[in-house]
């Protein structure tokens, strides 16, 4: 089946997690991923975490699934070349180098531009323009500077970084939208245009209902919904909230049967006012349902931790799986904690493709994460990762390099 990006062709600079993201994702719709990278080295993922010796870590082979893969030395005055060759015949140039380092390779966008004015540039940095433009970052600094670990966390403990990869992972994700849009604009102005994402604004995009919170707190000077209310003190900043629920229905995540032994034997549990009397029934607690101290939702606010914990008592006669069946007979929203060897074997995710065993020439068979995003006429159709120059003299072959001109710009150490 013919596939979404058919016929667009990627430039990709990108290394180590955020812009691979992007350009994987790219990839499953159909682009043409060419990865460049420098012979012997590679991305350095290649060789990072590395579970097998000598072998692409999963690290790498997860996040290149659907690449090509060339080696050329962007410092060589041959590799340049190729690489002009190639920027006349892509539509996209994808790279997320720390700050300055593409101009100084000498592929600045006027430079581009005047080689193909109809190429997107494609570019995440840490940080926007301002202060820290000049800065390199890595996942945990985005999240930091992003608001994700000032309000991730107990009150009582120190910020903490999630392990979602909403930093590098979210910010790809986010530069795909937008090397997509910028496609489409393409189709009505003929022209390229600068796409850029900061992981700090990624993060902080993904902490919009934070900084609401902000303003909440800066007008009322609590909210009802957290933790720290009735009893405890708000500052002047959104406080860590634990594990309430960021929006209008409180949640908590409560103990199931096997806790003490299962460190993820939970369930996140969501006191939906709507299903509220089936919550009552289903935990025998009826007699909440005329006291008026828990009668609405507004009622509820100041008991709320004291209501959780009488639902602990009934979830801690259930499995996380017992319990999340009984409670959506009634349509309480719950999710149990799985673990990720829980999410490995779960037989629905691999029939969905989103978990998916791929086969390896050098490590053999291993589990990814597919496509989340689901198109009914553009089915993504996971492929191995490529090894380390694996299509050189292909993508040069068809850029019209000789093969006698290939062996030269080898010898010349140009790719
Ligand atoms: N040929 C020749 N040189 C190449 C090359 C190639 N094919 N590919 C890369 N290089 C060079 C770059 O030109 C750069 O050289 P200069 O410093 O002389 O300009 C050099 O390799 C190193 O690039 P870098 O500074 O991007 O790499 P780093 O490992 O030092 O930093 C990172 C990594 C991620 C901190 C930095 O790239 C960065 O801040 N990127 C933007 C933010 C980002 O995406 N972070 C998420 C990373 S995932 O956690």
């Amino acid at each position: 089946m013919a596939k979404a990006l058919d016929g667009v062709r990627i430039l990709d600079f990108t290394h180590v997690q955020s812009g691979p993201t992007c350009t994987q994702l790219l990839a499953w719709f159909g682009a043409d991923v060419i990865k460049v990278e420098r012979a012997g080295e590679g991305d350095i993922t290649r060789g990072q975490l590395r579970d097998i010796p000598d072998v692409d870590s999963l690290y790498f082979t997860m996040l290149n699934h659907n690449k090509r893969s060339v080696t050329i030395d962007a410092k060589n005055p041959k590799g340049k070349e190729v690489l002009e060759a190639l920027v006349k015949k892509c539509d996209v140039l994808v790279e997320n180098f720390a700050p300055g380092a593409l101009d100084r390779m000498g592929f600045t966008w006027e430079r581009i531009q005047a080689l193909n004015p109809r190429m997107i540039v494609a570019s995440i940095k840490g940080f926007g323009p301002g202060p820290y433009a000049d800065c390199k970052v890595y996942e945990n600094v985005a999240q930091c500077a992003g608001g994700a670990a000032s309000t991730t966390g107990f009150d009582d403990g120190p910020p903490l970084v999630t392990g979602a990869q909403i930093g590098d992972s979210g910010t790809g994700l986010h530069l795909a939208l937008g090397i997509v849009t910028a496609l489409y604009q393409r189709n009505t102005t003929g022209r390229g245009q600068l796409v850029t994402a900061a992981m700090q604004d990624g993060v902080l995009n993904l902490c919009r209902v934070k900084l609401r919170d902000q303003q909440r707190l800066a007008r009322t000077g609590v909210m009802e919904e957290y933790p720290q209310y009735p009893d405890g003190k708000f500052g002047e900043a959104v406080p860590r909230a634990g594990n309430a629920s960021g929006g209008g229905q409180p949640g908590w995540i409560l103990k199931c049967k096997g806790w003490e032994t299962d460190p993820n034997a939970y369930i996140y549990f969501i006191t939906q006012a709507p299903v509220w009397k089936d919550i009552c029934k289903v935990i025998g607690r009826e007699e909440w349902l005329t006291d008026p101290r828990y009668a609405t939702p507004k009622a509820r606010l100041p008991h709320l931790m004291e209501i959780f914990g009488e639902i602990e008592k009934w979830t801690m006669t259930k499995t996380k799986f017992e319990a999340m069946d009984l409670l959506n007979e009634h349509d309480v929203p719950c999710g149990p904690i799985l673990s990720m060897k829980e999410i490995a074997e779960e037989p629905s995710l691999r029939d969905t493709g989103t978990i998916v065993e791929i086969d390896h020439p050098k490590r053999g068979k291993y589990l990814s994460v597919g496509n989340p995003i689901k198109l009914s006429d553009s089915p993504s159709d996971v492929k191995r990762s490529p090894l380390l120059g694996e299509h050189t003299d292909e993508v040069l072959a068809e850029l019209g390099y000789s093969r006698q001109q290939i062996d030269e710009l080898r010898a010349q150490r140009a790719i």
